[in-house]
């Protein structure tokens, strides 16, 4: 009998049929295509590009998570403001037992109080799993789900639990992306040759635009269970997107909040000046046995349109023609 990988695989996407599964999962991922250029090689499983130990860990979800129907996953590619959601989610979903002079936000990172489905993270779950939190999860996640899990993300009447996805400007996330890798991983591709790699879709959690379009698809049909925003947006009128958000999340700020300025509050707590100010977010960091990840490293710019400080107007004519051709047809655009 197949496994329940090979069955969803062949399901959903048959062009992309993948090797059989093996019973070691390192096995089974030194069969996918591979790519050299990044700081870490991407592998490319059920046509997504991953990093080999999210890869581990990816496979481990498709077989084991279970969305319950009071989640809460907030979604997003790497370098699309994933911080600055986990943060504006964890005020907002928790502003009725917290008070905005001693919050968690103050003195943890806000990667740390969001749990990532793909990377167990000791600081929130110890040695437990995800699925020993308690039920309402306020998750996140850089995968694809609804092609990796097609079965366990709909019930009858579309997604199991509520989504949050939240997408940029592709040239602001691929700038933000390469920046990252010289000051993490200290890896010194040329900007041009990520751009190429990205146009071909080979970045992490890439294709950019199949990502978007798979949550954006779901957000057209569902408007209740996926919600779909933009960075820039959110830039451009953020306490306009936190009472979006609240209600959303199913607890819209009431009167009384509104005019004693609990909106503006979140907004503030969560903007890059206050979390950059901090001084849990400028020193210290994770040790994920591979890798170090310091806390500073999730805050640079917070802007939009940094990309062009970078590249040069034909490089970012180059990528939105790309991205406009990918997206055409759908109404989503950049
Ligand atoms: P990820 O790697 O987990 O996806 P993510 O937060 O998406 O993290 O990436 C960091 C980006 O979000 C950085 O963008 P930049 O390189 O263009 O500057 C970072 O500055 C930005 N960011 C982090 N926190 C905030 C915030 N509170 N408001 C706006 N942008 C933010």
């Amino acid at each position: 009998m197949p496994s329940k990988r090979e069955k969803s695989a062949t399901t959903t996407r048959p062009e992309d049929a993948v090797p059989s599964r093996s019973t070691c999962p390192k096995d089974f991922i030194s069969t996918l295509p591979t790519r050299e250029g990044w700081s870490t090689p991407l592998i490319q499983y059920n046509k997504y590009w991953h990093r080999p130990h999210v890869l581990e860990e990816t496979l481990r979800v498709q077989d084991t998570f279970r969305p319950r129907a009071d989640d809460i996953i907030l979604v997003t590619q790497p370098k699309c403001g994933t911080t600055w959601l986990k943060a504006l989610a964890f005020a907002i979903a928790h502003r009725a037992r917290l008070s905005f002079a001693d919050h968690p936000l103050l003195t943890r990172h806000p990667q740390h109080l969001v749990q990532f489905i793909e990377m167990p993270d000791p600081h929130i779950l110890g040695h437990a799993h995800v699925d020993a939190l308690p039920s309402p999860r306020l998750l996140a996640t850089h995968l694809p789900l609804f092609s990796l899990l097609p079965h366990e993300m709909s019930s009858g009447d579309g997604c199991r639990c509520r989504i949050v996805y939240l997408c940029r400007d592709p040239k602001d996330a691929l700038v933000s992306r390469w920046h990252f890798e010289r000051k993490v991983d200290g890896h010194h591709m040329e900007l041009e040759e990520a751009l190429a790699m990205f146009c071909e879709g080979v970045s992490e959690c890439g294709p950019f635009w199949d990502h978007c379009l798979e949550y954006w698809k779901e957000s057209l049909a569902r408007p209740d269970k996926v919600l779909f925003l933009k960075y820039e947006e959110i830039m451009a009128d953020p306490v306009r997107a936190v009472r979006e958000l609240a209600a959303f999340l199913g607890a819209p700020f009431s009167e009384e909040e509104e005019s004693s300025g609990v909106p503006r509050e979140v907004v503030r707590l969560c903007s890059f000046e206050t979390l950059t100010g901090l001084p849990v977010n400028q020193a210290g960091g994770v040790d994920h046995g591979h890798f170090y990840m310091p806390n500073s490293a999730f805050f640079r710019k917070g802007v939009t349109g940094d990309w062009a400080n970078h590249m040069s107007r034909e490089m970012g004519e180059k990528l939105d023609l790309v991205v406009r051709e990918k997206l055409q047809g759908s109404g989503l655009s950049f």
